[in-house]
């Protein structure tokens, strides 16, 4: 047996075992509100030592995507409470992903037709995905952003702060801080994207500003034992860059070691893709962030993300290099995952045509071992 599915203790959120389903937009609940077949999807995944939810609007204004779920009205929150209750009930543990898409999404998604907000006024080379008129769906390119004035941001963090408390009282485990894959808070601290010159732009602590105004606004509402945060600090997802992520993300690993978080989420390399994607002249170095990380006082657990398999989980976790293992695509077509890793059953894989929007087909109808024998 393996430590891997081993019980472990996350902050103040006790998991059954060390193998995460990682966050995975489904694009499935229409008008924002999670719905019976998003209940059914994630009560089949329980067997997760933790469920992180697909990315969660946590304003109208944070919502890039067609079909995304909110955290915003009760009607969200009502359906969120469903979501949770059906999890606990069979035995496992969930957190949400609570997420502000910045300038990843289109004019037809926003208020009132206005312009995303952002760091920046330059627009993403980058796609969201809508649903056209006729049911159908598609991908199109973002909307020109507005850059959100200084005085803007306090109401942004209180945003946070609301959404973070609205998921506490939907019954959630915790929730996790989505910084990574180019949405607001990466807007922020990439410097291919933050062209300001107030004091949210420049140096590397100006430009990791908000990320810090936004977790001590959420761990001073709900505690800091039930709040994770998400990174990925090489990532060239919706269009991000920065030539030295390796001092980027150890300032912001250090700052985060002041917090007694849960965990610190890292997506290695380019999110769903190569896990050596490189920016800058040298690898990044997820080691040495870590050392940073605990040198500091850090205390979190590590929860690694992307391409691992059974035996690259395992080794993470028995060599000590990570405490959490995510696990993305493989969760999208096994429900039944961590059961299949026990036994080492052959994995079933996943329909891409099925992963953004739809219905029950390629969300609900995977079937476990014992239904697939
Ligand atoms: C795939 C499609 C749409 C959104 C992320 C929330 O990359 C996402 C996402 C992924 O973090």
């Amino acid at each position: 047996m393996t430590k891997l599915f081993e019980p472990i203790k996350v902050g103040d959120i006790t998991l059954k075992n060390h193998v995460v389903m990682a966050p995975l937009t489904r694009n499935r609940s229409p008008g924002a509100v999670p719905n019976d077949l998003n209940v059914e999807y994630y009560r089949q995944r329980a067997t997760a030592g933790l469920i992180i939810t697909e990315a969660t609007a946590i304003t109208p204004q944070g919502q890039g995507y067609a079909d995304v779920p909110g955290l915003y009205t009760k009607e969200a929150l009502d359906g969120w409470k469903r979501v949770t209750n059906a999890v606990h009930t069979a035995g496992g543990k969930i957190v949400v992903q609570m997420w502000h898409v910045g300038r990843i999404s289109h004019t037809t998604l926003q208020p009132n037709g206005e312009k995303p907000v952002s760091s920046t006024n330059k627009v993403a080379n980058s796609k969201t995905y809508l649903v056209n008129p006729d049911g159908t769906g598609s991908f199109a390119p973002t909307s020109q952003p507005r850059a959100l004035e200084a005085s803007e941001l306090p109401g942004i963090v209180e945003d946070y702060r609301k959404a973070a408390r609205a998921a506490i009282e939907a019954g959630f485990d915790g929730v996790e801080i989505h910084a990574a894959n180019g949405y607001l808070i990466d807007q922020f601290l990439r410097s291919g994207i933050n062209d300001r010159t107030d004091a949210y732009g420049g140096s590397i602590e100006n430009r990791a500003r908000f990320l810090f105004h936004v977790v001590d606004a959420i761990t001073a509402e709900i505690g800091a034992r039930r709040t994770g945060i998400r990174i990925s600090p090489v990532t060239p997802s919706n269009d991000a860059s920065d030539p030295d992520a390796q001092s980027v993300f150890t300032y912001v690993a250090n700052g985060l070691a002041r917090y007694d978080l849960a965990y610190i989420h890292i997506v290695e390399g380019a999110t769903g893709g190569d896990r050596n994607y490189q920016q800058g002249d040298k690898p990044f170095d997820y080691k040495a962030l870590r050392v940073a990380y605990e040198a500091a006082g850090g205390k979190a657990s590590w929860m690694v993300n992307n391409g691992y398999d059974r035996q690259t989980a395992i080794d993470a976790v028995e060599s000590g290099r990570a405490d959490l293992v995510a696990f993305g695509k493989p969760f999208i077509s096994n429900p039944d995952l961590v059961q299949r890793l026990k036994s080492n059953t052959p994995l079933t894989g996943p329909d891409q045509a099925t992963f953004y929007g739809g219905g029950a087909n390629g969300y609900i109808d995977y079937p476990t071992q014992e239904k697939a024998a």
